[in-house]
């Protein structure tokens, strides 16, 4: 067992189980970014509910939400490290695993930090339904990422995570990833959304999605969601779809901005860094 507070030392853990042959393209990566961004975005400024605080997904009520389907998985993957830093919260691994994993995959480094609480406030407790919808259009996803607080800049940015990993016909109905280098974090997801000719199919399971062919029929076959194709499409989002296109470096520096204030919802810290709404909260239970 670490020394409690040695944050290093879980990191390092963390990195050891990004390599993963048998699940998925080999790393567990992806889907721990999905992890923490679902721990995080179920946040709503106006009532100060939902975001990480809490790592509501352990139990039934948010786990099972459809929209969390196949984030079991990254939940197990961290269990090891859990074992071996039992002091760590859940909602402080959960977090600081997407960023490590970003960062390894070649992304930038995003500050974190630590003070989240496994405390589940029940007044806190998000509803179903909270996290985006990928059949939906602009003016949904603009509703679901400004009540967490975000701008249009930011939402473009944080959805350049879709440059990783894929998505699955038995979790969410969509099939496919969103580029070739699925565990390499870069801007090719702007690239290949402004860049490409997308079309419009139904999948056999009724679900509609974009794809995009090689004329050789060499790669695998590539997709877009469509809330995707909306942030093409949108007279504002377009602008920022364009810029991270043409400037990887732009993204990079604002995907980490915008992440980190993801990872930060509902988290209020003294001008130490110290969260002061974590360690009493009233009514909760531990886990
Ligand atoms: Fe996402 N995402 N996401 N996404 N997402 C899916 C997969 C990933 C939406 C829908 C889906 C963000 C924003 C949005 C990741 C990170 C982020 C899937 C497939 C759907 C559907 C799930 C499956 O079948 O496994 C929608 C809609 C929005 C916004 O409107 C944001 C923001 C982030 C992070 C910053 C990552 C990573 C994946 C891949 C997961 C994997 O298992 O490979």
């Amino acid at each position: 067992m670490s020394k409690p507070g040695n944050y290093e030392a879980v990191r390092k853990d963390i990195v050891k189980l990004l390599h993963q042959p048998e699940y998925d393209d080999g790393s567990a990566g992806p889907v721990l970014v999905r992890l923490a961004w679902h721990s995080a975005g179920t946040y709503d400024a106006e009532t100060d509910t939902g975001g990480s605080n809490g790592a509501g997904m352990r139990y039934e009520r948010e786990g099972g939400d459809p929209a969390n389907a196949g984030l079991q998985h990254a939940r197990v993957f961290l269990e090891p490290v859990k074992a071996a830093h039992p002091w760590i919260t859940y909602a402080d691994l959960w977090t600081l695993a997407g960023c490590v994993a970003v960062r390894e995959m070649g992304g930038p480094e995003i500050r974190w930090l630590p003070g989240r609480t496994d405390y589940v406030d029940d007044s806190k407790l998000p509803p179903r339904g909270r996290l985006p919808d990928g059949s939906k259009a602009a003016d949904h996803v603009r509703a679901v990422f400004y009540r967490m607080g975000f701008n249009d800049q930011e939402i473009v940015a944080l959805c350049g995570a879709h440059n990783l990993g894929r998505c699955h016909s038995d979790r969410s109905g969509f099939d496919g990833p969103w580029v070739n280098n699925l565990t390499r974090f870069s801007n090719q997801y702007f690239r290949l959304l402004a860049g490409l000719e997308w079309k419009l199919v139904t999948l056999p399971n009724g679900v509609k999605q974009w794809v995009y062919e090689d004329e050789d029929g060499i790669s695998e076959r590539l997709m877009m969601l469509p809330t995707d194709i909306a942030l093409r499409d949108d007279p504002v989002f377009c602008e920022w779809v364009d810029s991270y296109a043409e400037d990887k470096e732009l993204f990079f520096e604002d995907f980490a901005k915008a992440f980190a204030k993801l990872m930060e919802l509902g988290i209020t810290r003294d001008a130490r860094g110290r969260v002061t709404n974590a360690d009493n909260v009233k009514g909760g239970y531990h886990s």
